[in-house]
């Protein structure tokens, strides 16, 4: 039990307390050694607010101190032999069904048009889809508030439009993970309708009333909590307005989710990705948020929930009585939670999620994805390192730049176009051949990059639109504009580029949402003409990941660690050895070691070995992948 006196190296020492720590070190840009020198790690907790700055209350170490001792477990490391998965040697393709492929001219993509893509995404080598919500929605947040968990949402099409879509999929060798979204429902949802109608029934407990609310704040803006006139009380929101906390304290309400899924699996698809998954269990007594984490994080009350205190029994729960059964994949979208969380929600043999998508990387230290800044990819190099180093036999790490929550990646790290594709190869170097589960997410194959919205009217998300009312009350309209535009996720949800016809060859009609020049020159028809093109990259190198299998599961040894601007590293087992050797920056970089072997696949086009030069030099984003002796 952790108390005011223990030692800060204790806090380091468990599992929590170390990425907390490190989360609001990120957030401050602080180094990580001014907590883990030895003169520091012997003070005690109560320092700490001085320590980081002043920028923390006093509350803030009673608050640690709860969260702390709610966990004393950490995952042994091994050396064991990693257990074979089939999800440890796929490759994921995500797809955002609204904006991937509209069959029947209404704008707005659908399963149709997804089952008409199909032998595009076999034939990239994608090994199973992802597919963002589908449900039948009232679309306040683009499928993330399902109304029925049944029924496919009429925009997208029927449910035998799904079957239909499932049983492609399969016919193809590809599997299918759906989107589970059960942290909240729509309010539209029976069971809300239910609950606030007929307070007494069943339903009256399965979502989160309090009598006053607390001083949590919702993701999307403003207070976390809507009044419900029906009952004279208050219920949780975490995101929009419509979507309303489920309680999963509730066994009958788990118990529906249990049946839910399975009705799913009987189906057959073959696993989910789990929205927002570690936030499903709240602190008892829902206890206001510390406001210096608060102010610090830009949310109240995150610390709790973001690991609340059911947390590992409900996932092990859904785990034992419903996945596994069905042999089900399971990935948990978890943000917030760092590294020490994630071993423990993903350990084999602890039996809660397969994987999570951990986000730290994606932002680097001391800023926020609404910050205008030029992403440094030294930043991403240590987190790969870090995880490769760290996450041990027990886990498999997912590697991902991009979902439909976040810009593109090219854009965030150099939006200058001659560097364009280059980049967007390199990046492709480092996510298919370090050890983890690659995601990809639509149009990164084609290095799409962010859209020129012009106004406000032009965005469709949520989150932007709130964001900027809320921006709007402290400065101009164009500043709001300018810091909407920087993190919005409608980046990400602008229709894929499949032609330079009008519409991009997504539509026939104007789109739900708007789409630039960009298509013209930048889509997958064209590309596929085009032997040197992004897209035909990717399908080289998922091809190259499929023929050295020591990509799965070899050791990943890191050379030139401390040098800047060089990310090399070795994949080996007694079989087969890689060198992968990478220019981070844009200027040329001067080898460290010349490589003996077999150049196998660089995104530069030219000859590697025609000129002198080209012996000592990496030329900007350079990224090669050598096959070399074991
Ligand atoms: O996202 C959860 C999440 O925390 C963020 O990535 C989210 O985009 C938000 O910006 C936090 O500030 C998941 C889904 O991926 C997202 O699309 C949904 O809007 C959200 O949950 C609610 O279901
Ligand atoms: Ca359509």
């Amino acid at each position: 039990m952790l108390t005011k006196k223990s030692r800060i190296k204790d806090v380091y020492a468990n599992p929590i307390g170390r990425d907390i720590i490190n989360r609001m070190l990120l957030q401050m840009n602080i180094n990580r050694k001014a907590v883990t020198n030895p003169i520091v790690g012997n003070l005690k907790i109560m320092v700490l607010p001085k320590l980081l700055k002043n920028q923390l209350d006093e509350g803030f170490v009673d608050t640690l101190l709860t969260l702390l001792n709610t966990e004393d477990e950490t995952v042994r490391s091994t050396d064991e032999i990693i257990p074979r998965e089939w999800w440890k040697e796929a490759v994921f393709y995500q797809i955002y069904p609204r904006s991937f492929k509209d069959s029947n001219g209404d704008g707005i993509g659908d399963l149709q048009g997804i089952i008409s893509k199909l032998d595009y995404i076999k034939e990239l080598g994608i090994d199973a889809i992802w597919l963002s919500p589908i449900y039948d929605s009232p679309n306040d947040d683009n499928g993330y508030d399902i109304r029925d968990y049944h029924k496919i949402m009429s925009d997208f099409g029927t449910m035998e439009d799904f079957d239909k879509l499932l049983t492609e999929i399969h016919n193809r060798g590809m599997r299918l993970i759906m989107d589970l979204v059960v942290n909240h429902t729509s309010d539209e949802h029976k069971w809300y309708q239910q609950a606030i109608h007929e307070p007494d029934s069943k339903y009256g407990d399965y979502y989160i009333f309090k009598p006053q609310p607390n001083n949590w704040t919702s993701f999307f803006s403003g207070s976390a909590w809507n009044y419900v006139e029906e009952r004279n009380q208050y219920a949780l929101h975490l995101f929009s307005k419509k979507q309303m906390d489920l309680n999963w304290e509730n066994e009958a309400l788990r118990h529906e989710i249990h049946d839910m899924v399975k009705w799913w699996l009987e189906k057959g698809v073959d696993g989910f990705r789990l929205d927002v998954i570690n936030y499903i269990s709240k602190r008892k007594g829902l206890p206001d948020g510390n406001k210096s984490i608060g102010k610090l994080m830009g949310y109240y009350g995150v610390e709790h929930y973001f690991y609340g205190p059911s947390l590992h029994d409900y996932l092990h729960e859904l785990k034992e009585k419903v996945f596994m059964p069905y042999n089900a994949f399971s990935v948990g979208e978890t943000p917030g939670a760092g590294m020490e969380m994630s071993k423990l929600l993903t350990a084999d043999y602890r039996k809660e999620l397969d994987m999570v998508f951990s986000f730290d990387h994606l932002e680097t230290p001391g800023h926020t994805r609404y910050d205008d800044y030029q992403y440094d990819l030294n930043y991403l190099k240590s987190c790969m390192v870090n995880w490769m180093e760290n996450y041990g036999n027990h886990c498999q790490p997912s590697l991902f730049y991009e979902n439909h929550d976040n810009p593109r990646m090219i854009s965030k790290i150099n939006a200058n176009q001659k560097y364009r594709y280059v980049l967007g190869k390199l990046l492709a170097v480092i996510q298919l051949t370090l050890r983890g589960t690659p995601f990809i997410y639509q149009g990164q194959e084609l290095g799409m990059i962010n859209q020129c919205f012009k106004t406000i009217s032009e965005i469709r998300d949520v989150e932007s639109l709130n964001l900027y009312d809320e921006l709007c009350n402290t400065m101009k309209e164009e500043e709001a504009f300018s810091k909407i535009l920087t993190g919005s996720r409608d980046h990400a949800r602008t229709p894929m580029q499949w032609s330079g016809e009008q519409y991009a060859g997504f539509s026939t009609v104007k789109p739900w949402i708007m789409m630039d020049e960009d298509y013209k020159s930048c889509n997958a028809k064209l590309q596929l003409q085009d032997e040197n093109s992004i897209l035909r990259f990717f399908q080289k190198l998922i091809a190259l990941r499929k023929e050295y299998k020591v990509i799965y599961y070899g050791n990943v040894i890191v050379s030139n660690k401390k040098v800047k601007d060089l990310f090399t590293y070795y994949r080996k087992d007694e079989n087969e050895a890689l060198y992968i050797e990478i220019n981070l920056s844009t200027t040329n970089k001067k080898r460290t070691k010349h490589p003996k072997g077999r150049l196998l696949l660089s995104n530069y086009t030219e000859d590697i070995l025609s000129s002198k030069d080209r012996l000592s030099f990496l030329r900007p984003y350079e990224a090669n992948i050598w096959a070399i002796y074991p």
